[in-house]
């Protein structure tokens, strides 16, 4: 057998069987070895992680505009799982917008949350008849999918929050559940707004209120670390990354200041925050992959996340190199 045979025979097992190794992008020829952005095949954005099970699970929006379009361009969501945060495993499409009967496109940004072995995926897409962008909640028995639409309808629509005049302020979401099993959904473009879930995942339980936080532009995402909890989010346009502190879920949240400054050339930022066997991760998006790489081109990104003694957390550097082995 040739040799493109056999490669061409190793990349249909590959698709064959559902997933495909993800590689470091960039090898230089002095030795230093790029592990960021972690996935290279593919346009990712506004990656949102889970550790179940000894595993990270990664999800991401795939920017999907050709090279001359410069507007989102996303159909689909993309998932990847890593033992060790640097070889991931790209698995099957697990959703797409046209999974929400409702929804007419943009896969936009999202989370996945696990609760009693389901795994409960909010996303953001735009609805098809309530104008302006829409969260919908989508269900797996699997991190990896496939999922379904968990409600048959959206769970926010443009028309129940009434903050802004923006038809996409309402994306983004992020969804927390604290010590007393009480899960909250955050959100928003301009106004951070959060809400209470029912123990059901799929029905708010209260009123919608919001949190007042300087330069607040989208992409909220909630963590906690000791007995502090942490509200990151993306701040200005373009967007750096900003967190506020608090000791309880409702807050009050003290602004803490910037956490990553603006990801080279992409005009927005996303994070997601999370520790893994005992380190701390920080997970976003930039435009490196040459030539067409930029705001709507975006590719996903980790590097570490380091604490200071009193919890705040000290300032991201965004490397090349990403995580070594
Ligand atoms: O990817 C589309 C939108 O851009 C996301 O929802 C925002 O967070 C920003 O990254």
């Amino acid at each position: 057998m040739n040799k493109v045979f056999v490669s061409l025979l190793a990349s249909f097992i590959c698709f064959a069987c559902g997933s495909s190794k993800s590689k470091g992008s960039f090898s230089a020829t002095d030795g230093l070895k790029f592990n960021n952005p972690i996935i290279t095949e593919k346009y990712t954005a506004d990656a949102a992680a889970i550790v179940y099970d000894g595993k990270v699970y990664l999800y991401a929006g795939h920017d999907q505009a050709p090279n001359d379009v410069n507007a989102y361009r996303m159909h689909e969501w993309l998932v990847y799982s890593s033992p060790d945060m640097i070889h991931w495993t790209e698995h099957p499409v697990p959703l797409k917008p046209t999974d929400f009967k409702w929804a007419s496109g943009s896969a936009w940004a999202s989370q996945v949350i696990e609760k009693d072995g389901k795994f409960y995926w909010y996303v953001t897409v735009e609805h098809g008849s309530i104008h302006g962008k829409a969260i919908g909640v989508a269900v797996s028995d699997s991190p990896i999918g496939p999922f379904e639409d968990a409600i048959g309808k959206a769970l926010i629509t443009n028309n129940m929050t009434t903050q802004t005049k923006i038809s996409w302020d309402d994306i983004d979401p992020t969804v927390w559940i604290d010590n007393d099993g009480q899960a909250y959904l955050f959100w928003g473009n301009t106004v951070c707004k959060y809400a209470k879930l029912k123990p059901n995942m799929i029905e708010l339980d209260g009123p919608i209120m919001t949190i007042d936080l300087p330069n607040f532009t989208e992409a909220p995402w909630i963590h906690k670390k000791g007995d502090w909890y942490y509200l990151s989010y993306a701040y200005q346009f373009p967007e750096k990354i900003a967190y506020a502190m608090s000791k309880s879920i409702n807050g009050p949240w003290e602004f803490r200041g910037i956490l990553n400054e603006v990801a080279g050339n992409s005009n927005t930022n996303h994070q997601a925050i999370i520790e893994f066997k005992g380190k701390d991760y920080f997970i976003y998006h930039n435009g490196s992959i040459p030539t067409h790489g930029g705001s709507f081109r975006r590719s996903v990104c980790v590097d570490r996340l380091y604490y200071n003694e009193d919890g705040t957390m000290k300032r991201v550097i965004m490397t090349s190199e990403g995580i070594q082995e």
